[in-house]
């Protein structure tokens, strides 16, 4: 198959689910042609089914706001013409799937038929999508999409919840390839960061208010107090000036190091003993699922769709969203050294019901229902 993908470039879920996808695709033998304003973080390899095409944007004075998604349904409709594309994936609704609603019905004036699916993530339906000045158009274009997938079941009933859909919806979670995400020897860093060997906390995220990284400095400053511990804090996003101001305010700068956005993110894991994802929301967590499939049990809330992931007591343990202290009591038990290889074992299990190789058929076998839906009318 011929497949163009739309996503957002940046680090972030939805992109690193697309452009994996986009890269598991290509060694499958499909011919896989990324739509998108810069390279995607991931695609740092050079494959001969491979392709990147910019969408660029022309400005003009009059425009406050240059309309990207005018440029995107543009580059689709170029792509699709002059690559042959079998099919269109978009990832995460806003704009991706009304712009290639919009490259659809062009093409379709044209003479070309090409069926577009939609890859729901999650604020794109449960913080963004249902905003009034976003609504209307997120239901419209789910409606209007050839096929619509979400990340987990939790996902599909909120959107069921709340927009006014009218078809199916198919559930493909995350994936991860654990050649790549597996626990490596990493002794030397890890006396480093923990040299009387205290245990070592991890949160990743992109430091926005629902991921509650607040929470994670709460949770680790109480944890400390009981057992000495470590906590690295990987990524960066508009709320990392205040939780530095939040390390300095609780006197707990020494134990807490922020590390910025790494691409290696399996050898920071390779050595945490938990990993903590408090967030307010969360579709899927992927993030997560990295840290598990390194050996890392996990404490989170209960969120969204982090249930269909953390299995309560065996994998780690789910609270409710802001119980810091029963986080802490969670933390306390998994790190008992009488019960933390229990849980890091359950952890690489669960981890490894989502490698790639079982989940990637999953979209294979859809885009062919797809495809043959679309020729079928
Ligand atoms: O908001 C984010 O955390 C980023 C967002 C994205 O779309 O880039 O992540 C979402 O998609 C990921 C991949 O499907 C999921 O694993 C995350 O759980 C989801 N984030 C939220 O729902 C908050």
């Amino acid at each position: 198959m011929k497949i163009g993908i739309v996503c957002y470039p940046t680090y972030g879920g939805s992109g690193v689910v697309a452009t994996e996808l986009g890269k598991s695709l290509a060694d499958l033998g499909h011919e896989v042609h990324f739509i998108t304003y810069s390279q995607p973080q991931r695609l740092n390899f050079l494959s001969d089914k491979l392709f990147y095409h910019e969408v660029g944007i022309r400005s003009y004075p009059l425009f406050e706001f240059a309309p990207y998604e005018l440029a995107l349904s543009s580059k689709m409709v170029d792509v699709v013409k002059h690559e042959k594309l079998d099919l269109l994936h978009v990832h995460y609704a806003i704009p991706h799937a009304s712009s290639a609603f919009m490259a659809r019905e062009i093409l379709k004036s044209q003479g070309i038929h090409i069926p577009f699916i939609t890859t729901l993530h999650g604020t794109d339906i449960t913080l963004v999508g249902k905003d009034p000045s976003y609504e209307p158009v997120v239901t419209f274009s789910i409606n209007q999409s050839d096929g619509v997938t979400s990340v987990s079941q939790d996902l599909k009933d909120e959107t069921l919840r709340h927009f006014s859909i009218h078809r199916d919806i198919r559930v493909i979670p995350n994936f991860i390839d654990v050649s790549r995400f597996k626990k490596q020897k990493k002794d030397h860093f890890k006396t480093a960061i923990c040299p009387n060997g205290e245990k070592l906390l991890v949160h990743i995220s992109n430091f926005r208010k629902v991921k509650r990284v607040d929470d994670v400095i709460h949770m680790f400053v109480k944890l400390n107090k009981q057992i000495p511990c470590k906590l690295l804090l990987v990524g960066d996003g508009p709320e990392r000036d205040s939780m530095e101001q939040l390390c300095r305010s609780y006197g707990v700068c020494q134990d807490i190091r922020f590390l910025g956005k790494l691409d290696a993110v399996e050898e920071v894991l390779s050595v945490a003993d938990l990993f903590i994802m408090p967030s307010e929301k969360e579709s899927f967590g992927l993030a997560a699922l990295e840290a598990m499939a390194c050996e890392v049990p996990l404490i989170s809330t209960n969120a969204g769709g982090l249930p269909e992931l953390n299995i309560q007591g065996k994998t780690g343990f789910l609270s409710e969203v802001g119980d810091v202290d029963d986080m802490v009591k969670n933390a306390f038990y998994i790190l008992q050294p009488q019960n933390l290889p229990y849980f890091k074992m359950n952890a690489l299990a669960r981890a490894l019901e989502f490698d790639s190789s079982r989940v990637i058929p999953k979209y294979v076998e859809y885009y062919e229902e797809c495809l043959k839906m679309a020729t079928s009318l």
